[in-house]
């Protein structure tokens, strides 16, 4: 069975321009012009584009004390539903370990997943155990490591731990993560703020400024460098985030920034509302900043100095907000998001001029693609790449709402806004699994593993050239034995 996706104009990261593609398979065949095939697919007017890939989910994880309400059938339809073809989730250990954990993620995955996924795993500690249990899970195909410098007393890690993990990740081949937050001072402020009687969601803002975001961007940026592996920072949503990770990169070290499209569009006036409920549904850390911050942003996907657009998707229902009903610090932290990325992105960035539409695919899906050591098999269209497509309608248009979502929780961060620019049919491997205007639904267990493998050693090293010809020695915590490479 072969599929032609007919008279479009095929935009990718590097360039613009007309054919038809050939897909045989889960593989993209051909591309040029006259091509034919069993099943036709009109392009005209539309421009094909990667599936796009959403580098950061947290789909029923455990969390705060309840569990994320999205699951891996409803969160990875709803992508496919908004053009997005990938999913990375994080998985986060219990007391049985990373790799029990990642078993876990892959059992729930693997039956419910209509789109294709991979992993990142959570770093929450630092022992001899995970000094093996990296090598294991780097084995099983993830190549990447998340740590968190806030939620002090529970996932959060200390610069110790997290200098022998970097330290790990450099002789493995993986890249760390980091949602950068200075935990203390934020334990510190949110006590401040409830001794003083604050307990409404505004709190949560105020408890964490711009300042705590750029010193811990700072910090990871710095311990990569002194462990000589580069950084990914998660969520980057300030300008002091944002200015510590140009200034890396202009140094030459591989540092790495992602925005949420929620960062980039939705205002900190969010905590202010009245009504409780409107702003306890968009507390999710970082918080979101004013519009200094949000060009900021904008300003980093076009200039390259910020990568990737992704939505930490991590959806609670209300009532687990109200969880945090006269406790700021109690309402689960995070916001949806995963089907209105690429719309949203699409109308707030391509359609106002502040990204064209290849900086589109690049921030979207090619750049991440590259990073996570996945292309060309995903984030290009090449002949031999996955057929994960989207045929983009720039003239299709709806008001986002909760009441036609295909996310599972009774409310949506977006809702009102109007998009413009929507799929008129999403690919996946091959498969037509989302087509405008028809009644498709999800096709739990059809989604895919992606297996990513180690970085190349120059990817390791470059951040501390300075190592290739001087070697340094590495510090060594008793405490945290054995560390280095
Ligand atoms: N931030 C959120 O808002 N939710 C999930 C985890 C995180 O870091
Ligand atoms: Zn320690
Ligand atoms: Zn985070
Ligand atoms: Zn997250």
């Amino acid at each position: 069975m072969s599929t032609v996706i007919k008279g479009g104009t095929i935009v990718a990261a590097d360039r613009t321009y007309e054919a038809d593609i050939l897909i045989e398979g889960e593989t993209i065949k051909a591309i040029g012009e006259g091509l034919s095939g069993d099943t036709v697919l009109d392009a005209g007017g539309a421009y094909v584009m990667p599936g796009g890939i959403d580098p950061h989910t947290h789909l029923e994880m455990p969390f705060m004390g309840t569990t994320t309400a999205e699951t891996w059938e409803s969160g990875t339809f709803a992508g496919l539903s908004g053009g997005t073809t990938m999913v990375v989730d994080f998985v986060i250990p219990g007391a049985d370990g990373m790799v029990a954990a990642l078993d876990e993620w892959s059992e729930r995955a693997a039956r419910q997943a209509s789109g294709d996924y991979s992993f990142h795993v959570a770093i929450t500690g630092w022992s001899e155990k995970h000094f093996d249990e990296m090598a294991t899970v780097v084995s099983r195909g993830v190549n990447t490591f998340k740590h968190f410098m806030a939620y002090k007393g529970a996932l959060m890690v200390n610069d110790d731990e997290m200098f022998a993990s970097f330290q790990r990740c450099a002789a493995l081949g993986a890249l760390p993560l980091v949602h950068a937050e200075n935990g203390d001072i934020v334990a510190a402020l949110q006590q401040k703020y409830m001794a003083e009687g604050k307990t409404g969601p505004e709190s949560h803002a105020y408890s964490r400024p711009p300042e705590v975001e750029g010193e811990a961007t700072n910090r990871a940026i710095m311990i990569a460098d002194a462990a000589g592996v580069p950084v990914y920072i998660v969520h980057t949503s300030c300008e002091q985030a944002h200015e510590a990770i140009r200034r890396a990169r202009q140094k030459g070290m591989r540092v790495y920034g992602e925005p949420l499209v929620q960062h980039l569009v939705l205002d900190e006036r969010d905590y202010f509302n009245q009504n409780w409920e409107y702003s306890a549904q968009r507390v999710m850390s970082p918080p979101f900043r004013d519009k200094v911050h949000q060009d900021s942003l904008w300003a980093g996907l076009a200039a390259g100095s910020l990568q990737v657009v992704a939505t930490d998707h991590a959806a609670f229902t209300t009532e687990q907000k109200r969880f945090g009903l006269g406790d700021f610090r109690k309402i689960p932290n995070g916001t949806g998001g995963l089907e209105d990325r690429m719309p949203v992105l699409w109308t707030r960035g391509v359609e106002t001029g502040r990204l064209t539409p290849n900086e589109f695919v690049a921030v979207t899906s090619t750049n991440i693609a590259q990073i996570l050591n996945i292309y060309p098999r995903k984030g290009a269209i090449m002949p031999g790449s996955d057929a994960d497509l989207v045929v983009w309608d720039p003239k299709l248009s709806k008001t986002i709402s909760a009441a036609n979502q295909k996310s599972i929780i009774d409310y949506n961060v977006f809702e009102g806004v109007e998009v413009r620019g929507l799929p008129r049919y999403t690919l996946s491997r091959g498969d037509v699994v989302w087509s405008d205007g028809q009644n498709s639904g999800p096709q739990p267990g059809r989604g895919k593993f992606i297996s990513r493998k180690p970085f190349p050693a120059v990817n390791r090293a470059l951040s501390t050239w300075k190592e290739l010809t001087a070697p340094r020695a590495v510090t060594r915590s008793p405490e945290h034995m054995p560390i280095g490479v």
